[in-house]
C-alpha cells in the first residue's frame, strides 16, 4: 500500500544512501566499547569515517574519538551526588537527562548524514540500563524513525560456552529482538580467545544444543533424571530455533579484527532488511496514528455539526436570526469583555429549569428581602 512513497524515499538513486546506524548492545564487558574501536579503525582504513555517540556517562576512558559524548553535557558524578543515587541510577538519571536533549542529537546526525555512512551508537556498559529503561526506548525509536538502524548485539564467547548461559544470552537477545523489532546481528565477540563455532552449532541444529544440555555437569539430578531446568532449555531450544532464523550471526576479535569484514557485511544485509521491513512497518504505524488523529478530528467536527442541527431544528426562529452580522461585530467585541468580568452561568434561555440546576441564591434571596416571616410563638 505505501510501498511507493517508501520506495520513492528510499532508493532514489541519484541521492547519497543515509548512513545505517549501528546501535550495540551487550553485557558489561562484552566488549562494546573495545568493539567500537575496532568498526571505527576499519571504517577509517575503507576511507569511510563514521559518527560515534557515547551514551554512557560512567565510561572513564573511551578508546575512541566520540563525535557527541553523553559526558561532555552530563556529568554523572554530579547527577549522582545532586539526586543522591548509586551508580545505577546515576547511569540512568543521567542517560533520561540526555534524552531530552535527543531531539538535537538528531539535528547534529542528520546534518552529517550526506558526508557519512555509519553511524555507531555505544551504550552503557549495564545492559538492562539501555535496553529496559524509557530513555533507551526512545533513543533507539527515535534513530530508527530517521535513519536505518541495526541492533548489533555483542556476546562475550568465552564466557557462554555453558549451554545454559548460552542460552540465557539468547533468550535476552530475543526479547531485545521483539522489544525494537530492528534488523539484529549476533556479534559473538572474543574469538580470539574463543572460537565461536560451537555458538553456530547450537543455533543451526537444536538437537545438538540438547546433547551438550545433557553431557553438561548439573544437569540430571541425584536419580539420574534430567533436572527440571534441564527440561525446561530443551523445550526453549526449540522456541529459540524460530529466533535464529531471523538473525544473522558473525564471529569477531574485536582484538584481532578479524571478522569485522563479515560483519560488515551483516550490515548491508540489515540495511536491506530495514528498508524491506522495518520502514514500511514503521511508515503504516505513522499512517495509522495520523488516521485515528484525523478520524478523532472528524468525528468530533461531525458530533458539532449534529449538535448544531438539532439547535436549529429546536429553534428554528431564532436561527433565522442566528447570523453573523459585520455591522455588530464591534460592539459585540465590547460587550464580550464587559461580560469576560463578570462570572456568569451559561443558560440557554429557551430551556425550563431542570431538577439540580445551578440558580444563584444570592440574587433569589435578594429579591424575597422584604418578605416578612412570621415570629416563631
Ligand atoms: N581477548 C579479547 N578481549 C576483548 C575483546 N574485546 C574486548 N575485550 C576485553 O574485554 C573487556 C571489556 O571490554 P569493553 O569494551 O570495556 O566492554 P563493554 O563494557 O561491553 O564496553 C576489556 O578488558 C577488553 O580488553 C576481544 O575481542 N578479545
Ligand atoms: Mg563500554
Amino acid at each position: 500500500m505505501h510501498s511507493e512513497a517508501s520506495g520513492a524515499s528510499t532508493s532514489s538513486t541519484s541521492a547519497k544512501k543515509k548512513p545505517i546506524t549501528i546501535i550495540t548492545i551487550g553485557m558489561a564487558g562484552a566488549g562494546k566499547s573495545t568493539f567500537v574501536q575496532r568498526i571505527n579503525s576499519y571504517l577509517h582504513s575503507q576511507n569511510t569515517p563514521p559518527y560515534i555517540l557515547n551514551l554512557d556517562p560512567a565510561v572513564t576512558n573511551v578508546p575512541f574519538e566520540a563525535n557527541i559524548d553523553i559526558r561532555d553535557t552530563i556529568n554523572y558524578h554530579e547527577v549522582m551526588k545532586q539526586y543522591n543515587l548509586g551508580p545505577n541510577g546515576g547511569i540512568l538519571t543521567a542517560l533520561n537527562l540526555f534524552t531530552t536533549k535527543f531531539d538535537q542529537v538528531l539535528d547534529l546526525v542528520e546534518k552529517r548524514s550526506e558526508s557519512v555512512d555509519y553511524v555507531i551508537l555505544d551504550t552503557p556498559g549495564q545492559i538492562e540500563i539501555f535496553t529496559w529503561s524509557a530513555s533507551g526506548a526512545i533513543i533507539t525509536d527515535a534513530i530508527a524513525s530517521s535513519l536505518p538502524a541495526v541492533v548489533a548485539y555483542i556476546i562475550d564467547t568465552p564466557r557462554t560456552t555453558a549451554p545454559a548461559t548460552f542460552m540465557s544470552n539468547m533468550l535476552y537477545a530475543c526479547s531485545i529482538l521483539y522489544k525494537t523489532r530492528l534488523p539484529f546481528i549476533l556479534v559473538f565477540n572474543k574469538t580470539d580467545v574463543q572460537p565461536h563455532d560451537f555458538a553456530l552449532e547450537w543455533m543451526h541444529d537444536f538437537e545438538e544444543f540438547q546433547t551438550a544440555l545433557a553431557t553438561h555437569s548439573g544437569t540430571r539430578d541425584a536419580e539420574g533424571e534430567p533436572t527440571y531446568m534441564n527440561s525446561l532449555m530443551n523445550s526453549m531450544s526449540l522456541v529459540l530455533d524460530e529466533f535464529y532464523k531471523n538473525l544473522k550471526a558473525v564471529g569477531v576479535s574485536s582484538m584481532t579484527g578479524a571478522g569485522v569484514k563479515e560483519f560488515f557485511e551483516a550490515v548491508d544485509v540489515s540495511r536491506e532488511e530495514y528498508e524491506k521491513d522495518y520502514l514500511p512497518e514503521l511508515e503504516r504505524a505513522r499512517a495509522q496514528r495520523e488516521k485515528s488523529l484525523q478520524d478523532a478530528k472528524q468525528d468530533s467536527m461531525d458530533r458539532l455539526m449534529k449538535d448544531l442541527t438539532v439547535d436549529r431544528q429546536r429553534n428554528p426562529a431564532a436561527f433565522t436570526n442566528d447570523k453573523w452580522d459585520p455591522e455588530e461585530e464591534e460592539e459585540e467585541e465590547e460587550e464580550e469583555e464587559v461580560d469576560d468580568d463578570s462570572d456568569m452561568n451559561i443558560i440557554d434561555r429557551n430551556e425550563e429549569s431542570w431538577p439540580g440546576q445551578y440558580i444563584d441564591v444570592t440574587r433569589a434571596r435578594r429579591r424575597e428581602e422584604n418578605i416578612n416571616w412570621p415570629r416563631p410563638g
